[in-house]
């Protein structure tokens, strides 16, 4: 493979990631296009579906979260869910074409009952055949552990912006906060799924500062979630002006170049982008959505639209795992 497209990286500058951003746009697109199919089938997608399985009242201050407790956005606070709700959805989730199922709380931490409903949730899906991934909020070294030991293949935790950003959009916890759960994570064996939010106001210099933090980790996350912010009326964040949609295209090409045998996901804020832009995130190496018709609590396209999507652009669902032997 040539050398160019294969490289597993941990020592990326932010200068150098500008540098990517900068070139031209058929530039990119080209070198982007070229690293996803040394690594990937170009046509496949992996396909995740998410339930909240406890919404709202979260104690945390994410200025762009409709479920923290201290913004008014009207969202209807429910308590953990029972195994049998999850089930059912997890269930419809598989016969529409799902590989993954992935379950959300708007916890800050998991308290250790907590902990043991949810084991009982992920081996529930596991039964049904589902990859599982779970997002709770920070983890202790022993919480990951258990969770490992329940069989859980991903923990999604999302480092979300730059260090310098993260401050202006959180108070309640810190950037290094965030890398200690990913490190609990790591050392229990759980594959790390691990991205952030663009269009939240920050600059390309943000955007760079995140993807130099992700790929600089002591391992890729082998799943890379880039959410473009979903306004949601009552957050801080809502009327902010959006990104550019062709710097979002930038911001998922210089992913997939730094980050080649990572699974990228092209994931909130779908329902507001045209399939022509969806089709541009897929060529520069976007690999995975969420399908089906809610994320956590906001719209995401259904899956009639998302079929369509797919039979238009001849995607086809599939594990996307990577096609060569990762180095690191
Ligand atoms: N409470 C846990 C946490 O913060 O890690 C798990 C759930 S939290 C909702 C998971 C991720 O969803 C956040 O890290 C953020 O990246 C994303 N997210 C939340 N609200 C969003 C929004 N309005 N638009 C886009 N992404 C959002
Ligand atoms: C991720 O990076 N995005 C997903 C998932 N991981 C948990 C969540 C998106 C949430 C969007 C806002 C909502 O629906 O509440
Ligand atoms: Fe809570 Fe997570 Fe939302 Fe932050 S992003 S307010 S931690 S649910």
């Amino acid at each position: 493979m040539d050398q160019q497209f294969s490289e597993i990286r941990h020592d990326w500058s932010r200068d150098e990631v500008i540098c990517l951003f900068e070139l031209s746009f058929n530039d990119l697109l080209f070198r982007a296009h070229s690293t996803h199919r040394a690594h990937f089938d170009p046509n496949g997608v992996q396909i995740s579906t998410l339930m909240s399985i406890k919404t709202g009242a979260c104690p945390e201050d994410c200025k762009y979260c409709p479920q923290s407790v201290r913004y008014n956005t009207g969202l209807e606070r429910e308590a953990l869910v029972s195994t049998e709700s999850v089930l059912e959805a997890a269930r419809a989730a598989r016969d529409s074409g799902a590989s993954r199922f992935c379950m959300g709380a708007a916890w800050r931490s998991p308290k250790d009952r907590d902990l043991e409903k949810v084991i009982e949730m992920i081996q529930a899906v596991r039964g049904l055949g589902l990859e599982t991934c779970l997002t709770l909020g920070m983890l202790t070294s022993d919480q990951a552990e258990r969770l490992g030991e329940a069989g859980l293949d991903y923990y999604n935790h999302n480092l979300d912006s730059s260090p310098e950003y993260y401050r202006e959009v959180i108070t309640t916890r810190s950037y290094d906060d965030r890398l200690e759960t990913l490190k609990n994570v790591r050392h229990a064996g759980l594959k790390v799924c691990c991205g952030g939010i663009v269009g939240m106001g920050e600059g390309r210099d943000d955007r760079a500062g995140l993807l130099v933090e992700l790929a600089n980790l002591p391992e890729h996350p082998q799943s890379v979630p880039i959410n473009n912010l979903v306004q949601v009326p009552g957050t801080p964040l809502d009327g902010i002006d959006p990104i550019d949609p062709l710097e979002f295209v930038r911001t998922i090409a210089v992913a997939r170049i730094m980050m080649p045998g990572s699974v990228v996901r092209l994931s909130a804020g779908r329902t507001e982008m045209s399939d022509e832009l969806q089709a541009l995130c897929f060529f520069v190496g976007a690999n995975s959505i969420f399908y089906g018709d809610k994320l956590l609590t906001t719209d995401n396209p259904g899956a009639q639209r998302d079929r369509a999507l797919m039979a238009r652009l001849g995607l086809q669902a599939s594990g996307a795992e990577p096609n060569t032997p990762q180095s690191a």
